[in-house]
């Protein structure tokens, strides 16, 4: 089912599943092999944002629409549109919707956007899992969104992971090369970037970086699948998991995130409610019967 508001999207196509508390969230540009403008990325954050609140929604598939009409390719992602790259960055132009009634001074703070590193922070941070779903082509930053993803589950047939990055003079230094890393190894990721080699979907799996080849017909399905399994578990127990895997390598703002779930569950305790209420009643707080655990 389309998601209230999202006929809206221009780039991207945003639907809940019927019987599962997931949302599929899709790149709709087929025939640009869904490479990404900043429109695309507004609408991509604005929906990723949406499934996050949503407290009825516990798995998030990200995917590319396809087949493209124009040859029959399919892809996940062909990273930035190269044909609105401006000086400083991938820039609106007057054909999106985006400007439109906008002064001067906020279309220039908007010239020269590389905001997708915000949809990067936005998948590493939400406390519920995000699988890419990959039909095709993975290239660039798209192949650094799959990267970013929890989960990465491709198409047998036709996926295929690359990374153009050096060729066109970008590199994605952050999430895209160094997580990348930590799932294939130095050496591997090193060759990843510096060759610019195609991986096939098995390959992307023997290296790590994908968990799963299914064939191209029944990838939606298995995703479903693994978005079932998923919900299915405590919201709890997998958004404190999500938090731990991202930790030893998020540095502060990792401990900072995970330290928040940990003060969600303390606030939950009678114990934490003493204190407020001692506050609040303005007496001394009284923690006599909750132990000092061991
Ligand atoms: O690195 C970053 C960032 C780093 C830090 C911070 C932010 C970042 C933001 C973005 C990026 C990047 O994404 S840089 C990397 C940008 N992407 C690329 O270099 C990939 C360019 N595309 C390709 O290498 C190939 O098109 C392909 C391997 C994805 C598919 O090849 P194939 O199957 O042979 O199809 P092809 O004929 O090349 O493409 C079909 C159509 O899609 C073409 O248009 P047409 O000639 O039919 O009019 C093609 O131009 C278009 N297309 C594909 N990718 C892009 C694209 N148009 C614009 N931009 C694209 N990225």
């Amino acid at each position: 089912e389309p998601v209230d508001g999202s006929a809206d999207f221009d780039d991207i196509t945003y639907h809940e599943a019927v019987d599962v508390p997931a949302v599929r969230i899709a790149f709709d540009r087929p025939e640009k092999r869904n490479a990404f403008r900043p429109g695309t990325v507004d609408e991509l954050y604005a929906a990723l944002d949406h499934a996050r609140k949503r407290a009825d929604i516990g798995c998030v598939l990200l995917t590319g629409n396809g087949p493209s009409e124009k040859d029959g390719g399919w892809a996940f992602c062909a990273g930035g549109d190269q044909s609105v790259r401006g000086g400083s960055g991938y820039e609106y132009r007057d054909d999106d919707e985006a400007d439109e009634g906008e002064d001067e001074l906020v279309r220039e703070a908007k010239a020269g956007r590389l905001h997708v590193l915000e949809v990067q922070r936005l998948i590493r941070f939400m406390p519920k899992p995000v699988v890419a779903v990959v039909p095709g082509w993975a290239v660039g930053g798209g192949h650094s969104l799959h990267v970013v993803c929890d989960l990465t589950l491709a198409s047998e047939e036709h996926a295929k992971f690359l990374q153009t990055d050096p060729d066109v003079a970008s590199f994605d230094a952050g999430f895209g090369s160094v997580y990348l890393a930590k799932q294939v190894g130095q050496k591997k990721a090193r060759e990843v970037f510096f060759r610019g080699k195609t991986y096939s979907a098995e390959e992307a799996v023997d290296m790590g970086m994908a968990n799963e080849a299914i064939p191209h017909e029944e990838l939606e399905d298995v995703a479903l699948e693994w978005a079932e399994e998923m919900t299915n578990k405590s919201p709890m127990a997998m958004r404190m998991l999500k938090y731990a895997f991202n930790m030893t390598d998020d540095g502060l703002v990792g401990q900072q995130v995970f330290a928040g779930e940990a003060t969600r569950l303390g606030y939950m305790t009678d114990e934490a409610q003493e204190g407020r209420d001692a506050f609040l009643e303005k007496r001394d707080p009284d923690f006599s019967d909750y132990p000092w655990f061991y």
